[in-house]
């Protein structure tokens, strides 16, 4: 059996992250990004000028050791962290872990993982938010970035919310077309899921 668990969003929550990891102490672990957070908004990003690190993040080296052996994918603190911090002034391991990060991947040709930030987001229902992206093959898409976790089977291009329990398995149709919200470490309540590829198995947990 392999199982994977899927989380998203740490946003320098390292208790949170470090909380999750502890239950499942050697099952692999795919982070789909926004593991920092970085302190330059949006706003700023023009007329911000470069000085040091701590302008730009609140750096601890625990992070980058815990998420070594965690299959990585960008965010968009990351891509943000890297147009801020010229690359020969982040530490060796902060540089090495954002050269590692991918922008998607894909397991067994079915379930592709992606960090969300590349989507167009539309307001399906009252706060309930759903990149519009028409998937055809691979049939699962996993990604987080708005912080809720939500599972939809899309049929004819269109996303049909599925209510679920946490802990409780869900059977993914191999013939259906699925989009999971994986949620985000930062809250609290914590969410992630489990994904059992072998089975075709969901689990969200909270
Ligand atoms: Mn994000």
């Amino acid at each position: 059996m392999t199982e994977y668990i899927i989380l998203s969003d740490i946003h320098d929550n390292l208790e949170h992250l470090l909380k999750v990891l502890s239950i499942y102490i050697s099952k692999p672990v795919i982070c789909l990004g926004d593991i920092f957070e970085v302190l330059v908004s949006k706003s700023k990003l023009e007329t911000f000028r470069f000085e040091t690190l701590d302008q730009v993040l609140y750096y601890n080296p625990k992070m980058t050791e815990v998420l070594d052996s965690v299959r990585m994918i960008k965010g968009n603190q990351e891509e943000r962290l890297e147009q801020l911090v010229p690359s020969e002034k982040l530490p060796r391991k902060l540089y090495e872990l954002l050269n590692n990060m991918q922008e998607t991947v894909l397991l067994e040709e079915r379930f592709l993982f992606i960090h969300g930030q590349q989507f167009v987001w539309e307001e399906i229902d009252y706060d309930l938010w759903c990149p519009n992206v028409d998937i055809r093959n691979p049939f699962c898409l996993f990604y987080g970035h708005s912080h809720h976790d939500a599972f939809f089977e899309v049929v004819d291009s269109q996303p049909i919310k599925i209510d679920f329990t946490y802990s409780k398995p869900i059977f993914l149709d191999p013939n259906k077309k699925y989009l999971i919200n994986v949620g985000a470490i930062k809250n609290d309540p914590l969410s992630y899921v489990i994904l059992d590829t072998k089975n075709n198995i969901i689990t969200f947990y909270h």
